[in-house]
């Protein structure tokens, strides 16, 4: 048996992991047993089975169309979060994976992709430069035709770091210039697992050569957030939280309620009005999701 194997593929039934030293090992995982997720460290025994998934620090993941919470992968140190002018992110991407970060207590960088091309200057990208003083890190980057990624290396040096964004918007682009051996790990997995290369159907760590992970995901077209109590969508909105202590009832959702602190600080421009808007309108998917 042997302890601390870390996880880099899972599917169905059967999975790649890592061992301390290296050795990359092919597990399966009886259906019966919560499904392992890249990141995840587990304990398999000498035929190579999963015995024990280790306790999860956070786990990333998104809402399917019922509403359900559908984790991604886990153990993450942050999340990277890519937009590019083309194709154009809806008005909220940006404060739903913000929300998804801050309730997994992951630290996330705002990946600014394609900066060759004109940056409208309009939501979300007019928002950038507040987000950036709240304490989001925000670089600008392109992997054409110039690659220009100086801002963003040093933050992918430790831990894992889940790459998201729309599809279209640069993900693989940029894992192909930093991960200069990409054939070579993907060609060792699928010699591993058996399947070809060719697709990513789920997410899978890479290693850089700076000595971080960065974990690949499915291209979505859109994020979508899991029906979740107030209180949790609240913990996406950090600098909600002093202003709520304020409010006049405990209890307070910041939308029409009297005496709300926090829809005050928005107006007196305490608060970006544009994350206050944010609120309002994740509180109202919020009422179709819980209904979905
Ligand atoms: N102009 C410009 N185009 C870029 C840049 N980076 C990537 N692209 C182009 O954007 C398109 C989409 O890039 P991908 O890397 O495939 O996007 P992706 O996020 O992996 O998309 P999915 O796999 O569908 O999720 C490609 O045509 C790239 O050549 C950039 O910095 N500037
Ligand atoms: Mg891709
Ligand atoms: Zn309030």
């Amino acid at each position: 048996m042997a302890d601390n194997f870390l996880v880099i593929k899972a599917h169905s039934n059967r999975g790649v992991a890592r061992s301390d030293n290296g050795r990359l090992v092919g597990f399966h995982f009886p259906r019966s047993l919560q499904r392992p997720l890249p990141g995840d460290r587990v304990t398999l025994d000498d035929n190579d089975k999963l015995i024990r998934i280790h306790d999860r620090g956070n786990a990333f993941g998104r809402g399917d169309r019922h509403g359900r919470f559908r984790p991604l992968a886990a153990n993450l140190d942050r999340l990277v979060v890519m937009i590019a002018p083309q194709p154009r992110p809806s008005p909220d991407l940006l404060h739903r994976y913000l929300v998804a970060a801050e309730i997994q207590k992951l630290r996330v960088v705002i990946v600014l992709n394609k900066v060759d091309l004109k940056v409208p200057d309009q939501a979300p990208f007019s928002e950038l430069e507040a987000l950036a003083s709240m304490g989001y890190p925000v670089v600008r980057v392109r992997c054409r035709p110039e690659i220009e990624l100086a801002g963003l290396t040093g933050h992918l040096e430790q831990g894992i770091s889940l790459l998201a964004g729309q599809s279209g918007v640069g993900k693989s682009s940029l894992l192909n210039v930093l991960v200069p051996d990409l054939d070579v790990q993907t060609g060792e997995l699928s010699r591993v697992t058996g399947k070809g290369t060719h697709t990513t159907t789920a997410a899978t760590l890479h290693q850089l050569p700076s000595g971080g992970w960065l974990v690949d995901t499915p291209g979505v077209w859109e994020y979508g957030l899991w029906s979740m109590p107030t209180e949790e969508l609240a913990a996406g909105f950090p600098e909600f939280a002093e202003p709520a202590s304020r409010c006049r009832f405990r209890n307070c959702r910041h939308d029409r309620e009297p005496g709300c602190a926090v829809r005050e600080a928005s107006e007196s421009g305490q608060l970006p009005a544009f994350r206050y808007q944010a609120w309002l309108r994740l509180l109202a998917e919020q009422q179709r999701l819980s209904r979905s």
